[in-house]
């Protein structure tokens, strides 16, 4: 007997990165949702990574934007719908269809996206529709369209299978695409001659499975390549039948590549590169057949990101590494439907369903499509260019979806000040503190990634759908309701008549056969897909495109497999490139550079991940990453607050040395914002005038800055059920603990006065405390209501030393905070096993002393066959130089019984040292 598949777990795609990772989803009685790996999904065959995990934890309705707000007072939808549509009619009538933008975003599922663009370049008339994906993945589709006449994505997932060398340049994979990298990692254990290579100027948690890590001089990138390329030629490695057959502008590349690249001394010098290491990637990308480039931001996020792209396409082209099983180069993508929103046109430099601006019958097809006579002529503006054009009055309505621009465009003063200078700011959140939202006319409710419904696609072209799991929250409406709402308001009725989903599927489904018959034919072809019905749709599996027909089975194709590219010629395009050094160098003024990037267990902006305490704990502020040597000069250690200046902006990040990061060069994650922190937003400190010149994609890991301490009298640890008002707080950053929110703090105020600042805020409100009168560490200690306490307080002071205090409801802590001069590892402690007391200990004697109670004394338990606990792990780690896993369970024994808990010793080391 064959058993029932389980009805209850519901098919769905994760709502992070471009892995594209299928779940499934149980709702659960408490409105949270159970969550696991879709075993049968091609992208992750059931694995799933700590954010995916964590999904469940995410649907709280904590902080959702549930209704449509008007200059901060709640609306309905009639009213604020009708404001939107007018305003954007009348400055549209006023000023013209340019004087209106969109500005989107990478996680919009696909249907959102297809309208969005279609509103805006079809209706309206204007190319100004750009999005998040720009700051993203528009050097890779830059460098894609130079090269192959389209952005394609040539190969698949299960080239890993095959691979014999995989390169990952400017990609931590460990961290941002976990689920491809344990996929490799898994690979390398059963095929040990694989060789994976990590080329990245850090020394990064996906250096974990490098055979070789070239850490070149940031910026490097297309010297190195350029160095493989002439190296290849001179060695005779090159695959002239290839050249020859399919591709066009190879001698330019290479007189480039040998002029720019001429010998390995020189490529060696210009990248910091030693020789023999050079000579190692070399040697193995030559003699090995099947070869895979994986690149991500450190390639694409440059003032030359186009360049490094082409010079990695180029020694693929010449080797006919390409369309062949277990050979491409291969763009990650990073969002989960970044591939989507390039597909249906949202960057405003292409117009739809990879058909193109400034092609004649491009035009005609997709105005007769849509029947329309407004079919925008030219592109629009491209992110940067938009906000500047805002703050310069041109832009006089704007409506931002799905994207946090406050934080995640660089130059956040300059964004804010565009946003305070625009009259008419929209935006639709599911959120509703985010930077961003704090700066709209008008905020619209979307449903969030559980209760919406549609298509994603993930770097190997894969459609996948993304299904309703829960009930939406409040008055949340999918994106594509609201968007085609406003634009049947507009009075472009009938071009928006949407009842499903589905509908608008199927409709950009056909758009992609549009012309394939009588012009040139293009990668995207969705054919198969055109006529789905609203069922079919409604249990579509994953589809990988090319697609002539509904795939029944899962497939996995590669692309140019038949030496066809998408030119004019039909031939693949060599780019001659020359390498240049990152717009903005190094001063006497601001001698370090800044790299930034992401953290493995937090997504951007954090208006998601950040409500998972799980998620949350991982790595609790800030941090900037400087080399031992540096931080030895500059007078500072592990868990200083250091202040980070650039020509831009100002921040405040607490240290951490580590050897991970090379001397001069800095590293901070992208995360935190000011609803988050005081000045952690590293977006503050970036340059908006260094972009590439061809994609417009931002310079975000090459900022020029200058480091000094900062030093505090003071420092807090405050838990609170409630978000608090933080004024006068000089440094805060703010976490989600299982209790509510951890507050962070660092002040130039004495401790009693930090303390007088921070007690009234708290709630339930203690009473006065007894105040202490010596000098000395004899305290006083005030419990307010000691026994039947359905509220109670303890307090302690020490004057001058420390103050403590805990509010308890029902025996539970509920709220405190712990003042000090510095807020050492013992206070941390305390501060844990306080929250962590089972109901009913007696803790006053805990905060008299300031100790840890009991057995937590020592953190939670991590090896129960030694019983080792946390504390005594994290102790040795810090005491060790270099602490790696041998080292920690030698000293410690945690790990020596069973071994089941040294991967939690192996994040331990990661938190705390921050490469494992
Ligand atoms: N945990 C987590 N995962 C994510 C995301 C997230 O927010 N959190 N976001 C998703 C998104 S949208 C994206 S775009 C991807 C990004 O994924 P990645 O690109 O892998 O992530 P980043 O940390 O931005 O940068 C990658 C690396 O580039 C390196 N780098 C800096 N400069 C250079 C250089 O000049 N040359 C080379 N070769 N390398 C350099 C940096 O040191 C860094 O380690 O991650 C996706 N996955
Ligand atoms: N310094 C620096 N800056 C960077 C980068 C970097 O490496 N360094 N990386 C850049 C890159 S690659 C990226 S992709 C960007 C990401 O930057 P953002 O796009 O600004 O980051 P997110 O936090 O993902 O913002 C998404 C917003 O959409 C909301 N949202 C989520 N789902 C939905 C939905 O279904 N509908 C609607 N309407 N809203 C939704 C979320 O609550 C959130 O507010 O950051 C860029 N900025
Ligand atoms: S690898 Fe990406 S898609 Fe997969 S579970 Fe993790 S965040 Fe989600
Ligand atoms: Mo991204």
């Amino acid at each position: 007997m064959t058993r029932k598949p389980d009805q209850s777990w519901i098919k769905s795609t994760c709502a992070y990165c471009g892995v594209g990772c299928g779940i499934e989803a149980k709702p659960l009685a408490n409105g949270l949702l159970q969550v696991r790996g879709d075993k049968h999904h091609p992208a992750n065959f059931g694995q799933l990574c700590s954010k995916g995990l964590a999904l469940g934890e995410t649907v709280t309705t904590d902080g959702k934007l549930t209704t449509p707000t008007i200059h901060g007072q709640t609306s309905d939808w009639q009213q604020s719908l009708k404001l939107v549509a007018d305003t954007f009619n009348r400055t549209i009538a006023e000023h013209g269809p340019d004087s209106v933008a969109f500005y989107v975003s990478g996680q919009l599922l696909t249907e959102d996206y297809y309208l969005a663009n279609k509103l805006m370049k079809g209706f309206i008339g204007s190319g100004n529709i750009d999005t998040n994906s720009r700051l993203c993945m528009s050097s890779s589709v830059a460098g894609h369209k130079r090269a192959f006449g389209s952005d394609t994505v040539a190969g698949c997932y299960e080239d890993i299978e095959h691979a014999e060398l995989i390169v990952l340049t400017g990609s931590n994979l460990a961290w941002c695409h976990p689920v491809l990298f344990q996929r490799i990692k898994k690979r390398k254990q059963k095929q040990p001659n694989l060789k994976v290579v990590v080329i990245d100027p850090r020394a990064t948690a996906t250096c974990e499975i490098a055979d070789l890590h070239l850490a070149l001089k940031p910026g490097t990138d297309v010297k190195l390549f350029n160095g493989l390329l002439q190296y290849l030629a001179s060695q005779n490695k090159l695959d002239y039948d290839y050249i020859h057959q399919y591709t066009q502008g190879f001698e330019q590349a290479l007189i480039a590549a040998s002029e720019d690249a001429p010998t390995q001394k020189e490529t060696s010098t210009h990248t910091d590169l030693e020789p023999q290491k050079l000579k190692h990637f070399f040697d193995w990308f030559a003699n090995t057949e099947k070869v895979m480039t994986f690149y991500s931001q450190g390639v694409n996020q440059s003032s030359q990101g186009t360049d490094k792209v082409n010079a990695i396409i180029n020694c693929h082209l010449a080797t006919g590494k390409i369309g062949k099983v277990g050979s491409c180069p291969f763009s990650i993508t990073g969002q989960p439907n970044a591939m989507g929103g390039r597909e249906v046109g949202g960057l405003a430099n292409t117009l739809a369903s990879h058909m193109e601006f400034g092609n004649p019958s491009h035009h005609q097809l997709i105005s007769d499509y849509w029947q329309t006579e407004s079919l925008a002529t030219q592109p629009g503006l491209k992110a940067v260019e938009l906000f500047e054009a805002i703050e310069q009055g041109k832009i006089k309505a704007l409506w931002i979806m799905a994207t946090n621009p406050a934080t995640s465009l660089p130059d956040s003063a300059q964004v804010k000040r565009a946003l305070e200078a625009c009259p008419f700011v929209v935006v639709s959140d599911c959120i509703e503190q985010t930077d961003t939202c704090q700066l709209a006319d008008v905020l619209l409710p979307a449903q969030g990634w559980a209760e919406k419904s549609g298509t994603v696609t993930n770097s190997e072209r894969r459609i996948s759908r993304q299904r309703r799991l829960i009930a939406t929250q409040g008055e949340a409406k999918p994106d594509w309701w609201i968007i085609s709402k406003v634009a049947q308001k507009m009075g472009f009725q009938s071009a928006f008549t949407y009842q499903h989903e589905a509908e608008i599927f199927s409709e950009y489904c056909k758009m992609s056969t549009l012309g394939t018959s009588t012009c040139q034919p293009r990668d995207l072809d969705l054919s198969g897909l055109q006529k789905i019905s609203i069922s079919d749709y409604i249990n579509m599996t994953p589809q990988q495109w090319p697609l002539k027909q509904y795939q029944p089975d899962i497939v996995h194709q590669r692309m140019f497999s038949d030496g066809q590219f998408f030119t004019d010629t039909g031939k693949a395009q060599f780019v001659a490139v020359c390498s240049q050094a990152p717009k903005s160098q190094p001063t006497e003024n601001f001698p370090w550079v800044l790299n930034t990037g992401r953290h493995r267990d937090q997504w951007h902006t954090m208006t998601r991940t950040g409500l998972s305490p799980t998620l949350s704990n991982f790595q609790t502020e800030p941090c900037l990453l400087v080399n031992p040597k540096d931080a030895n000069k500059l007078n500072l250690n592990t868990d200083d607050i250091a202040r980070v200046t650039s020509q831009t902006g100002e921040l405040t990040l607490r240290v951490i040395c580590s050897h991970s990061v090379a001397e001069k060069q800095l590293f901070s994650p992208i995360h935190w914002s000011n609803t988050t922190s005081s000045q952690g937003k590293v977006c503050l400190a970036i340059s908006a005038n260094a972009v590439d010149s061809i994609s417009g994609q931002p310079e975000f890991k090459h900022t020029p800055v200058c480091i000094e301490k900062v030093q505090f009298c003071s420092e807090a640890l405050i838990l609170t059920p409630e978000i608090i008002h933080t004024d006068g707080l000089d440094y805060w950053v703010k976490q989600t603990v299982p209790q509510g929110f951890l507050y962070r703090v660092a002040s130039h105020l004495s401790i009693e006065a930090l303390a007088d600042l921070v007690q009234p805020r708290l709630n339930p409100k203690p009473k006065p405390l007894h105040p202490s009168d010596s000098s000395s560490a004899s305290p006083t200690y005030s419990n307010t209501d000691p026994k039947p306490a359905v509220c109670s307080q303890l307090s302690y002071q020490a004057k001058g030393v420390g103050f403590r205090e805990v509010s308890l409801v029902h025996g539970k802590v509920s709220s405190g905070f712990v003042v000090a001069n510095k807020i050492d590892f013992e206070q941390m402690n305390w501060f844990e096993s306080v929250l962590m007391q089972p109901l009913g200990v007696d803790i006053s004697q805990s905060l008299y002393q300031g100790k840890a109670v009991g057995d937590l004394a020592q953190g939670k338990l991590i090896c129960a066959c030694k019983q080792v606990r946390k504390n005594v792990i994290l102790k040795a780690i810090q005491q060790e130089e270099a602490p790696n896993l041998s080292t920690i369970t030698r000293i410690t024994q945690a790990g020596s019984g069973c071994g089941g808990c040294l991967s939690d010793i192996d994040q331990l080391l990661a938190e705390h040292s921050l490469v494992s």
